[in-house]
């Protein structure tokens, strides 16, 4: 099959999947054309199967922004063109889904026999924050009703997703995945050292976000705070956002800086993760959590709030601790247990491995991905809207 994938670049779960996705379809024999901004952070080195394409959206004077959605969707029709592309999956509605339907329409006006179908993959804010907003909301939901398929990444996406847009169209939930050959533990007992300093008893705890308000690094910070006034521990936060000076900040006021450590963007998570003995992610809200997965695959135990995927990623209990946003006393209390009792540390660990070993491994996920495109392409997956 010829496929064309559509994402956001950046560092984010989004991107993260759909380079994932890209490559794992290549590796099973398809022809895939990644197109965005920039090369994803993910995609490392050649693949047979796998090209890059990058979107280029020049300014002019009369523009108060760059044109993204009219550049992308130009590329679109560039790329089916040369490459008669059979699906066009675009990752993350806003604007990719309008970028999709757009091309879709000039293919066809332009009398092409064969037109690529239109997949949206949901992915959370799309839907949850940016795509609710009145001003995106009508295009958003338009175009995601045009699309040929619909996933959303978990059923609690699918739900918000009828609950904030006057969506029709059936969605077909497909949960986000890693290459698990590659996301395990793996300790480099020099960065170890480096990174937990000269006590041997010290914990590591550790953040993975892009620092965005909705992750709520100041809580993270806070949630650290009350650890180390139990014991001695160190924060590594991976990432790079609007929120990480005031989070590196407020760790100033409260004494704690010498042991943050702000580690910025990052490739390779698997590493770091490896190292940490506890994951904090006290979202107001997380479609799915890519970072939780992450780190359940290195066996770090993940302490969360218990909203939006979370549930459906972490089993509470088992694989990791739940609790409302704001119970910072229970996360704490939760943290705690974790990192004073080895015995809970360990089940909780393998009770997270064990998790995305039976549902969230790149053989599990993506074959559900092919088989979707099939449905599409066979037709009986059209939005109800079109039909
Ligand atoms: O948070 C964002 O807006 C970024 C977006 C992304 O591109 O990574 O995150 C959403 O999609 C991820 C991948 O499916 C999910 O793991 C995140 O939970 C989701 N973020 C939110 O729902 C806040």
């Amino acid at each position: 099959m010829n496929v064309g994938i559509v994402c956001y670049a950046s560092v984010g779960g989004s991107g993260i999947v759909a380079t994932e996705l890209a490559k794992a379809l290549a590796a099973r024999g398809h022809q895939v054309r990644l197109i965005s901004t920039e090369r994803p952070i993910r995609l490392g080195e050649f693949q047979a199967g796998l090209a890059f394409h990058e979107v280029q959206t020049p300014g002019y004077p009369l523009f108060r922004d760059p044109q993204y959605l009219l550049s992308l969707a130009n590329k679109l029709v560039e790329v089916t063109r040369a490459f008669d592309l059979d699906v066009i999956h675009a990752h993350y509605a806003i604007p990719h889904a309008a970028a999709g339907y757009l091309a879709r329409q000039i293919l066809a006006a332009s009398g092409r026999r064969k037109v690529p179908r239109i997949i949206t993959t949901l992915h959370g804010t799309d839907v949850t924050l940016i795509g609710s907003d009145p001003s995106y909301s009508e295009t958003a939901a338009f175009c995601i009703d045009q699309s040929d398929g619909v996933t959303a990444v978990s059923e609690s996406l699918r739900d918000d997703t009828y609950r904030h847009l006057p969506v029709r169209a059936e969605i077909q939930v497909i949960p986000n995945f890693l290459d698990c050959r590659h996301h395990r533990r793996t300790v480099d007992e020099r960065l170890l050292a480096r990174y937990r300093g000269a006590d041997p008893e010290s914990k590591l705890v550790i953040h993975v976000s892009n620092f965005r308000p909705v992750k709520r690094a100041g809580v993270v910070v806070e949630l650290f705070r009350r650890i180390r006034e139990h014991l001695p521990a160190r924060l590594l936060l991976v990432g790079d956002g609007p929120d990480l000076a005031g989070a590196c900040r407020r760790a100033q006021e409260l004494g704690l800086a010498e042991d943050i450590e702000p580690l910025g963007e990052q490739e390779l998570v698997v590493p770091l993760l490896s190292l940490a003995d506890l994951c904090l992610l006290p979202s107001a809200q997380e479609s799915f959590g890519v970072a939780a997965l992450e780190a359940m695959a290195c066996e770090v135990p993940v302490v969360a709030s218990r909203v939006g995927g979370l549930p459906e990623v972490i089993a509470d209990g088992h694989a990791g601790f739940l609790h409302d946003p704001d119970d910072l006393d229970g996360m704490t209390a939760s943290a705690l247990g974790l990192l004073t009792d080895a015995a809970l540390h360990q089940r909780i660990a393998r009770g997270g491995l064990q998790r995305v070993h039976e549902q969230f491994c790149a053989e599990e996920v993506v074959p559900r991905y092919e088989a979707f495109y099939e449905r599409v392409l066979a037709g009986d997956a059209a939005s109800v809207a079109r039909a």
